[in-house]
């Protein structure tokens, strides 16, 4: 399955993803797909509506001591309900969806999280620090929220600024 990233400002990253309903071959092949386009990308989660399917599902894989993103650390989280949220941490966060820039944004630091697995299987996890933050990131993707909503103003007109050159120079790259 060929995947392609959305970029900010496509209004696709807005809207609200779906309950996943079905847990078949489809599903499993988006998954597959979405875990190799992440790690190819130097991502560590990705949401499906990054790559255009507007569905609540979406995988992590959050590097180890040695950067290592073995196959073993991903999580496949599809339907994910926050169940509670605790504490606050600040990490310089960044996204696939929003090339080459990267802000502080503050979170909880603990959260638990009911979800299913690619079978349907109800699952229940414990998260903290980077694990998540990421996971916090995603589900925001899953209700349209980016996380460059969560700046000040005046930081988000200086990333909307910055954006839009570098958006500029990027077009000028390609007719070239
Ligand atoms: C902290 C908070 C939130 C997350 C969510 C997941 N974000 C990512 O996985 C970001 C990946 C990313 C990768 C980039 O590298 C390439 O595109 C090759 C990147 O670089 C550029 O845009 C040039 C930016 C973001 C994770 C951690
Ligand atoms: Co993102």
């Amino acid at each position: 399955m060929k995947l392609e990233i959305v970029e900010y400002p496509d209004k696709r990253l807005r809207m609200i993803s779906e309950d996943v309903k079905l847990f078949d071959e489809k599903l499993h092949k988006l998954l597959d797909a979405m875990n190799d386009f992440m790690l190819k990308n130097n991502g560590i989660g990705l949401a499906a509506i990054q790559v255009a399917h507007p569905l609540r599902a979406l995988v992590l894989n959050i590097p180890d001591e040695d950067g290592e993103q073995p196959p073993e650390n991903l999580l496949e989280i599809i339907n994910p309900v926050i169940v509670k949220a605790d504490g606050e941490t600040t990490y310089q966060e960044g996204c696939l969806s929003v090339p080459q820039f990267y802000e502080d944004i503050t979170r909880n630091d603990t959260i638990t999280l009911n979800y299913q697995d690619r079978e349907g299987n109800t699952k229940r996890l414990d998260a903290q620090g980077l694990l998540a933050i990421a996971i916090q990131h995603e589900i925001d993707h899953l209700n349209g929220i980016l996380f460059i909503d969560k700046l000040s103003y005046s930081k988000r007109k200086k990333f909307e600024k910055e954006y839009k050159k570098l958006q500029k120079s990027k077009k000028k790259q390609k007719s070239h």
